[in-house]
């Protein structure tokens, strides 16, 4: 048991994730992270996105840190990077408009770790994702 991340956050590599038990739009989820001194998750490699899928229990859809929200079908991660690593859903991202009013620009996970565009309104679980703590032995 790796005790370096905070009680209900979860070890991978060298980061610490919380899997939200909370729903929230994406800007709210956002926040949240962002007050845990964390950002929605940012999903670079192949193996990472296996660990999460296989931590995601149930049917719940989660956002993710990644947006195509300031120029469309451009998609980055909050941090302003563009994905290299993606693992969009068949037919996905598709900006769907419902009918009506604004197409998706926030991206979460969806059944099996597959990654949808969703309405930003819409209200999902979310992951977030921060640096594991180094623990400083004194050497005094
Ligand atoms: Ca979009
Ligand atoms: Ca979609």
């Amino acid at each position: 048991e790796d005790n370096s991340c905070p009680p209900h956050w979860k070890n991978f590599t060298d980061k610490c994730y919380y899997f939200s038990v909370e729903k929230e739009i994406f800007e709210d989820a956002k926040l949240f992270c962002e007050d845990k001194s964390s950002h929605l998750v940012f999903i670079n490699t192949r193996e990472e996105q296996q660990w999460i899928k296989k931590q995601m229990v149930g049917r719940e859809s989660h956002w993710i840190g990644l947006t195509d929200s300031e120029r469309e079908n451009e998609w980055k991660w909050l941090d302003g990077t563009s994905p290299d690593y993606k693992n969009w859903k068949a037919g996905q991202p598709d900006n769907w408009g419902h009918g009506h009013g604004p197409g998706e620009d926030c991206a979460g996970l969806i059944y099996a770790g597959q990654w949808n565009d969703f309405q930003c309104e819409d209200v999902n679980n979310f992951i977030c994702e921060k640096d594991r703590e180094t623990v400083l032995s004194s050497a005094l």
